[in-house]
């Protein structure tokens, strides 16, 4: 490590009244989530490519997401997506997990795959269909209670293409009913977190299309019900910020899924396209853990910060690693906010000034800080080079092409 760059950081840092020992200890305590479909092949809706090296099971995706964790001390949990990761014994793949120092995460059911649902799953206007997909669902819950699984990540592709195509505030019961049935089947320590997604596969209306439909669903169904935000599932324009903060201070923000967006639900890597977006949602969770009180600081504890990226011309594993790290990044510079310097300038009505406040930790430089937090954890300083320079990417080349795809 840079023993001069950390001093000057740190001499800095603290003149701007930074506490370095709380900054670190923050730091060492983020956990994100990758997602087992992003170390699989993918493709846009024109190709799915086949590279080599990709796993060819979930078991194999779970040696990769354990190279990712070991170089970054980051990412120990992996979420599914059945039927993507079926396996005959969900045990056997936790038992697996669990010797490669990870856990299974969030379970994501998938209602997408299967013909049936072609005009919808869980809001079809066939009852036979509507009930497939709630066994679907059913099943899931008890893979996640197999696999220790805190969450059920659910995601509907339910809408419609054309006026008139779908009774909407039937199909808008038809969920209700469908996430009753669902929570009922929970344990108490389980939770279901709502995925809202304005278009696309269906570009009429979607059934949920929104956060405030998510939060409107989630307070029916009770306290173990969140939502969950995909940073690509907006409209162009949204401020995700707001919507961070606002379900923060209702105690119902369950998790999120990191990606970034360009025009659509691009799924390309966490923080390379609006890095300030992630700085600014950290931003909001930070601020409500300091002064939301004790309930909403609670919350915060529990927000599942997974990423949902398919890597289509990457390589996966770098991908993943890049990934990881600019969320990290982001959440660094987010903690050298000084929230009472932001909070007092707000209160003065004083607007460049609290927008400098927030602006200036977004241009410090934390890779000093990163280094010292990696070198306490005895992880690489630079994961990706020690990742490029190291022989795991070479090893997997033996599994050939043709493996795990959506
Ligand atoms: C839908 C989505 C959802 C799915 C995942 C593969 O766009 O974000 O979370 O489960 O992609
Ligand atoms: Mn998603
Ligand atoms: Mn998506």
């Amino acid at each position: 490590m840079n023993d001069r760059a950390y001093a000057l950081f740190e001499e800095q840092q603290t003149a701007r009244g930074i506490n370095l020992v709380e900054v670190k200890a923050s730091l060492k305590a983020l956990r994100i989530e990758t997602p087992s479909w992003g170390y699989g092949d993918s493709g846009t809706r024109f190709k799915v490519f086949q590279k080599a090296g990709v796993p060819r099971n979930p078991f194999e995706k779970f040696q990769d997401a354990a190279e990712v964790h070991r170089l970054t001390g980051l990412a120990p949990s992996v979420a599914i997506h059945i039927p993507w990761d079926k396996t005959e014994d969900y045990g056997k793949l936790r038992s697996h997990a669990e010797s490669l120092g990870l856990s299974i995460g969030a379970v994501n059911p998938n209602l997408f795959q299967e013909d049936e649902y072609m005009l919808g799953s869980v809001t079809n206007a066939d009852a036979s269909i509507r009930r497939m997909a709630i066994n679907h669902l059913l099943e899931c819950v008890d893979i996640a209670k197999e696999t220790r699984s805190r969450d059920l990540s659910l995601w509907f592709a339910d809408g419609t293409n054309y006026p008139g195509q779908g009774h909407i505030r039937n199909r808008k019961r038809w969920m209700q009913e469908a996430l009753e049935e669902v929570y009922k089947a929970l344990n108490a320590d389980m939770r279901l977190l709502i995925e809202y997604k304005c278009f696309e596969p269906a570009f009429y209306h979607t059934d949920l299309a929104d956060w405030g439909m998510a939060y409107n669903l989630a307070q029916k169904l009770g306290p173990q019900a969140e939502v969950l935000v995909d940073t690509g599932h907006h409209l162009p324009g949204a401020n995700i910020e707001h919507i961070v903060a606002y379900l923060l201070d209702e105690r119902r923000l369950g998790g999120f899924h990191f990606n970034s967006r360009k025009y659509a639900d691009d799924d390309l890597i966490a923080g390379s396209i609006n890095p300030y977006e992630l700085f600014l949602i950290f931003y909001q969770i930070l601020s409500a853990r300091q002064d939301g009180g004790a309930e909403v600081a609670e919350s915060v504890e529990h927000i599942a910060y997974m990423i949902d990226q398919s890597h289509n011309i990457e390589q996966k594993i770098p991908a993943m690693l890049r990934s990881v790290l600019n969320v990290q990044t982001q959440y660094a510079k987010a903690l050298l906010i000084h929230l009472d310097e932001v909070n007092a300038a707000a209160a003065r009505n004083d607007v460049l000034g609290a927008e400098h406040a927030v602006r200036s930790a977004f241009e410090c430089d934390v890779t000093p800080l990163l280094h010292a937090v990696r070198e306490e954890q005895g992880l690489p300083l630079d994961p990706m080079k020690s990742y490029l320079a190291g022989s795991y990417g070479d090893s997997i080349l033996a599994r050939g092409k043709g493996g795990a795809s959506w």
